[in-house]
């Protein structure tokens, strides 16, 4: 058999998966050979994740790949671990860990960047970072542990993001990936350099943190005890585009470069590939981020709250079918005309998400929702609405002519989002892949085995190893 097989680890902010992906040379095939929900933890009045808990799923993950390759007769060529962005975990020198991620959804940083810029003017850290504002920035959850005493961002020796904490436990190694280093507010993406006087303000010194490596680098191989613990051998860990969101950009099935993307889950991130950042008073004034993507690329993006609307509402929802399709075609069935803006604060963490977009509908005059049905109707419109106004906002500022919105992520298989983005933005939506983190995870590792040369080599491996659908506006 002459395919090659890699594991790509990939967590989301309610779930993660672990996926077994071989090569044939042309396209990638997934197999999900774990999947888990990893709930945040109420402790001490603030909330975290569990680290230990996420890292013993990823152990898992490996077991099951072990045993699935074991049954195919290969090994593994390598493993690549991307997360959502901006929380960090705190370890000893020892390796042991110092302390447990803030959970970015803490309210502890509610305010964070209006308090750091009584310290340093927005133009001055936007000049420096070209990262939008949002109060969970890693700089700013830094800088408001640094004014409490008695925390693990006192103590650490290692202040290591997502992805890099569980490479670094997997295989002693700590290193600071630049694609997930980039949306922390703390890199500049001009010099791919942590910002000392940035970082100063938070008290800390860029040696606390991994060495900065580009994705593409191999950061060790599995240590012994995990070796032991999951039935691989000496398989390689390669720091991918740590970032969910870099992985995700990086798996678009583009066949040319005049395209938006959209990466449609938890999150919405509209945006474009640039080759240069784009540093300028209009997107500071529209709040739009810099993020590092493959091979000093730049992710010129804005983070729309997107189907954490959905989520939240429906564990909440008494009348929700179980079924996530079943719920999304309810939409069909009423003509509720109410539309919120998805991301005003009160979606942010709110205790209740039906309660607070009621509240919005009452509060602007509008129809209140009640049924499923109306909520799904609500959310879908809303979320269109919002996709065309950053999209206008987007068309100002990109270098490039933009024909077509590809959209990835598991919110691509949403047809009637689909089709109503398509009608609102008035251009071709081309849905598909709904893993594209994990597919553009792979195709990092695939790079770093040699077994691609390119970013448009990976792409076109992309469309090869991708069926999109295409909705065209009506
Ligand atoms: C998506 C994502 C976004 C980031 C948000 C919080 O999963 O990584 O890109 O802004 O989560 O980190």
């Amino acid at each position: 058999d002459e395919k090659n097989y890699y594991i790509a680890v990939d967590l989301g902010a309610t779930s993660g998966r672990v996926i077994l992906a071989s090569f044939d040379g042309e396209k990638v095939e997934t197999e999900e050979i774990h999947r888990f929900k990893h709930p945040m933890l109420p402790i001490g009045g603030h909330i975290f994740w569990n680290l230990p808990g996420l890292y013993n799923e990823v152990l898992t993950g490996l077991r099951n790949a072990s045993v699935k390759l074991g049954e195919i007769g290969a090994e593994a060529r390598s493993i690549g671990i991307d997360t959502w962005g901006c929380d960090v975990a705190y370890f000893h020198a020892d390796g042991t860990i110092a302390g447990l991620p803030y959970c970015y959804r803490d309210p502890h940083t509610t305010g964070a960047v209006d308090k750091f810029c009584e310290e340093m003017p927005r133009e001055k850290v936007y000049e420096k970072t070209g990262i939008q504002f949002m109060d969970f920035n890693t700089l700013f959850q830094l800088h408001t542990l640094s004014k409490k005493n008695g925390n693990a961002l006192k103590i650490a020796d290692k202040i290591l993001f997502m992805p890099d904490a569980l490479s670094y436990m997997l295989t002693g190694n700590a290193v600071t990936e630049r694609t997930v280093a980039s949306t922390s507010q703390i890199l500049n993406p001009t010099t791919g350099e942590l910002d000392a006087e940035l970082l100063e303000k938070a008290g800390l010194t860029p040696d606390r943190f991994g060495k900065l490596v580009n994705p593409g680098y191999v950061i060790g191989t599995l240590t012994p005890g995990v070796q032991q613990a999951t039935g691989l051998g000496a398989v390689p860990v390669v720091a991918v585009a740590g970032h969910d969101t870099a992985s995700a950009v990086i798996g678009v099935p583009a066949k040319d470069e005049k395209f938006a993307y959209l990466s449609c889950g938890t999150w919405s991130l509209l945006g474009v590939e640039s080759p240069k950042p784009i540093i300028n008073d209009k997107a500071f004034g529209y709040n739009f981020t810099n993020e590092g993507g493959i091979d000093g690329s730049i992710r010129f993006l804005k983070n729309i709250c997107g189907l954490w609307l959905l989520e939240r509402s429906r564990t909440e929802l008494k009348d929700a079918p179980e079924n996530i399709a079943d719920l999304c075609a309810l939409y069909t069935t009423t003509d509720i005309e109410s539309t919120i803006n998805p991301d005003d604060p009160a979606f942010a963490n709110p205790k209740s998400m039906t309660e607070t977009i009621k509240e919005y509908c009452k509060r602007t005059g509008q129809q209140v929702p009640e049924t499923a049905a109306e909520f799904m109707r609500v959310i879908f419109r809303s979320l269109a609405l919002r996709y065309k106004e950053v999209l206008g906002w987007l068309r100002e500022l990109s270098p490039n002519e933009i024909n077509t919105l590809h959209v990835i992520g598991g919110g691509c298989q949403n047809a009637h989002l689909m089709q109503l983005t398509a009608d609102a933005i008035g251009l071709p939506v081309v849905a598909g892949p709904s893993e594209s983190t994990a597919l553009g995870n792979v195709l990092v590792q695939l790079r770093a085995d040699n077994r691609v040369k390119d970013i448009a080599d990976m792409r076109r491996v992309a469309v090869n190893s991708t069926e999109t659908k295409t909705y065209l506006p009506k």
